[in-house]
């Protein structure tokens, strides 16, 4: 029998999901949106586009929960984005009552689905989602690093002048401003960046500016945008989470994962590299962090921590 998806948030990055997903014939897909007029049709044009594209899922559009009943996953995008200017963590009070409704929604119709958390700021949400729904840590995951790491890969093969799948790196943290870039653990062409730094491939000035770049990389879209956030890499590193669950690939994917005293955190969700399969979380991957690595990897939880701490302000439910 087909997978089914259930797409929290028919907005920008859920139309996209639910486009990309019908291509790949990953599964039939249902779009939920409390606007059910786009969650509608936005469902009706990608079922037309199946015809094109030669696809054979169902799409519906929906404002009812209980048409997500019993999905295999679910990828949350609900929630407002960033406008010019705004950081994500200016979001936490909107997207946390948001988050909260959802939380509600999801754990009634699909407590056995494998939850992806994108809604911004991202490892907060998707730390409430887990407390307020009460699913298994290991069944909800937030999606930043593999676009974080993908915006890193594409800026590092601009200078480089090589493809960017012959990148292979990671970025690990908390999304927001604070994330870690690691040129420790970075092969270009399956050379380390480090040994590229030595021999002045690239130089010292080039790769903190391309850091600065990966960092700031949703807001420079954002100014382009000037409506809107980044929508089709986060999309497409969504899929690839919920692809690695559906057909039990076990990839190793930088995703917002619950830390119960690995890399030295407990309790908090931040990002860090994770075996994704059939049963969800299935591992989570310690690296060995140079002194620099680890100073800023603390850093980026230290932030995750002070907004927690924030969201708890906001709703004292968060506290238990
Ligand atoms: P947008 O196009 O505004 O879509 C959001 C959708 O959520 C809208 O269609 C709303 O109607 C819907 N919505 C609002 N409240 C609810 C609710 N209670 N239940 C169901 N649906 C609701 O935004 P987008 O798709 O561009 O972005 C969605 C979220 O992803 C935002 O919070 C962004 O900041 C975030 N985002 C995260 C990343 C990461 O890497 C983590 C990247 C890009 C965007």
């Amino acid at each position: 029998m087909r997978k089914k998806i259930s797409l929290i948030g028919a907005g920008q990055i859920g139309g996209t999901l639910a486009h990309l997903i019908s291509i790949k014939e990953l599964a039939d897909v249902v779009l939920f949106d409390v606007a059910e007029g786009i969650a509608k049709g936005k469902a009706l044009d990608i079922a037309q586009a199946t015809a094109v594209d030669g696809s054979d899922v169902n799409l519906i559009g929906t404002s009812n929960y209980e048409d997500t009943n019993n999905s295999d996953v679910i990828i949350i995008t609900a929630g407002v984005p960033r406008k010019p200017g705004m950081t994500r963590d200016d979001l936490l009070g909107t997207n946390l009552k948001i988050i909260k409704q959802v939380a509600e929604g999801i754990k009634k119709t699909s407590p056995n689905a494998f939850v992806i958390c994108i809604t911004n700021p991202l490892d907060v949400i998707v730390m409430a989602l887990q407390k307020y729904s009460g699913l298994p840590t290991n069944k909800i995951v937030g999606m930043a690093g593999i676009l974080d790491s993908s915006r890193f890969k594409y800026f590092l093969s601009q200078e480089l002048k090589i493809p960017v799948k012959n990148i292979d790196t990671l970025v690990l943290g908390g999304h927001g401003d604070t994330m870690v870039p690691m040129p420790n653990h970075t092969t270009a062409n399956g050379r380390a960046l480090t040994q590229l730094l030595e021999e002045n491939t690239i130089n010292k000035k080039s790769l903190d500016s391309i850091i600065s770049k990966t960092r700031k990389g949703g807001a420079e879209i954002i100014k382009l945008l000037e409506k809107g956030s980044a929508f089709y890499a986060p999309a497409a590193s969504g899929v690839e989470m919920a692809e690695s669950y559906i057909k039990n690939l076990k990839k190793t994917l930088p995703c917002a994962a619950y830390l119960n005293g690995e890399y030295g955190v407990k309790d908090l969700y931040a990002g860090v590299p994770v075996i994704i399969g059939s049963k969800g979380v299935e591992k989570i991957i310690e690296l060995s962090l140079s002194k620099d690595e680890k100073d800023n990897f603390d850093l980026s939880i230290k932030a995750v921590k002070e907004l927690f701490s924030s969201a708890v302000k906001i709703d004292k439910d968060l506290a238990k």
